[in-house]
């Protein structure tokens, strides 16, 4: 802990000292729990009345009933149906960098396959010497591997292109999580098959009714993609492609083919031959950018935010958000509370990973006057996160898709917050 922050946490001390003795002042500054005749310390709980409930009460644990309110949310105009269609992570309710399984937002395009692993195959065709097909037993005796990735739809915050949209980040920024996965790397599957001469790209198929295809680089397929049959130590969940997925590290997520039943090796990308098969950036003169693999450093505050306001008023204020960089590890995160006036360096929190979430924090004394928060993402190979108009300017605004922009909330005095722009 660095100087500033123990400074910062004997004031929070003294503070929270001070508020239990002004008493009935108290309750305005955060510690009403502590004013003499507060029922819930003076009197007995219903929970400390009578016994809960027994071990076998829950064989698959969920979260308690008071948490309820954290769940995926999906925006009803923004598809015609749920089967191809988002759903969005809570980020404002969560903290650390793991996501957890049951609030990965999902997408999907022809809805969720709901496969039986023991009729799953995997078959490798094309350029290879010998063609195999693979049960889920014969993959998972590979030597396997555990690594924590962000994947992030292209799409994540492609609403916002134009201007700011969806009051809240679970819906700005919600199309991402991370996970740790249990997988096979790619290359040992291949290296089973043989490459044959002339193999430089992968089409990746998956087993749903869209049967959708990705081209994937052979270069990156031998680098760190993985054949995942795990996330967070449990398999994966029917919406994130049980029992098979293609983890494709620091990539856009459409290339992640969920429900992966065969790849195929070629010479060419897919891609040159049907229009349809990756995502593609319009520039503004006409031009499209073909090539925007990787995703960009970003972040956002998580927390103030327009679905989490400083219910607390003024003092001792916590901001903290996430970052992460298709390229490396995040190095730094910037918050500003004066809309880029002023920029602080935050605290990076926990483990940092390649291609994985970092958490950061930012304590400090709110004085109860409105702000303007952005975060700002620095990632191991130099790059800033840019502002929206420094990004409109060099692509438009025809795209919707890789807007890594720094993002703005203005905090009134009530400490609610508001999805804003500033130039
Ligand atoms: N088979 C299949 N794989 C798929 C998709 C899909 O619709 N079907 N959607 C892709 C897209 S566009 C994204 S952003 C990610 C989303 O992964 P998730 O549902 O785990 O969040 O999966 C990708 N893989
Ligand atoms: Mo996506």
């Amino acid at each position: 802990m660095s100087d500033s922050d123990g400074r910062r946490g004997a004031t929070r001390r003294g503070f929270i000292k001070g508020a239990l003795a002004a008493g009935a002042g108290a309750a305005s500054a955060g510690a009403a729990g502590a004013e003499a005749g507060d029922p819930a310390i003076t009197e007995l709980q219903p929970w400390m009345r009578a016994f809960g409930p027994g071990v076998d009460a829950s064989p698959y644990g969920l979260p308690s009933e008071h948490e309820s309110h954290v769940r995926r949310r999906y925006v009803e105009w923004l598809r015609p149906d749920t089967i191809s269609a988002v759903n969005f992570t809570p980020i404002h309710q969560l903290d650390g960098i793991i996501t957890p399984n049951g609030l990965c937002f999902e997408r999907h395009h022809s809805g969720v396959a709901l496969i039986d692993p023991g009729r799953h195959r995997l078959m490798i065709n094309g350029l290879v010497d010998t063609p195999l097909v693979f049960t889920m037993e014969d993959l998972k005796r590979f030597p396997r591997e555990n690594r924590i990735y962000f994947l992030e739809c292209a799409a994540n915050s492609g609403m916002e292109w134009r201007g700011p949209q969806l009051n809240g980040c679970q819906f700005t920024h919600g199309m991402i999580h991370n996970l740790m996965y249990t997988g096979i790397p790619l290359r040992h599957v291949l290296d089973e098959a043989g490459l044959k001469p002339g193999a430089k790209w992968l089409l990746a198929e998956s087993a749903d009714a869209a049967a959708m295809t990705r081209s994937i680089p052979l270069e990156k397929a031998l680098d760190d993609c993985l054949l995942a049959f795990a996330m967070n130590g449990e398999a994966l969940r029917p919406e994130q492609g049980y029992p098979l997925r293609l983890v494709v590290p620091g990539w856009e997520g459409n290339m992640w083919i969920k429900w992966l039943r065969r790849i195929e090796v070629g010479d060419r990308p897919w891609h040159q031959r049907e229009e349809t098969s990756k995502y593609t950036d319009l520039l503004g003169d006409g031009r499209t950018r073909r090539f925007t693999f990787e995703m960009d450093a970003k972040s956002v505050i998580t927390s103030p935010s327009p679905q989490a306001p400083i219910t607390h008023g003024p003092g001792p204020t916590i901001i903290t958000g996430i970052a992460w960089s298709g390229r490396g590890t995040i190095a730094r995160v910037d918050v500003t509370l004066d809309g880029g006036v002023n920029w602080h360096t935050a605290r990076l929190s926990g483990p940092s990973f390649d291609k994985s979430l970092h958490r950061f924090y930012f304590e400090f004394d709110w004085d109860g006057r409105p702000m303007l928060l952005q975060s700002r993402a620095i990632d191991s190979t130099g790059y800033v996160q840019p502002t929206k108009d420094a990004l409109r300017a060099v692509r438009g605004v025809s795209s919707g898709y890789h807007n890594n922009g720094i993002q703005t909330w203005a905090i009134d005095s009530e400490g609610r917050a508001e999805n804003v722009e500033i130039s």
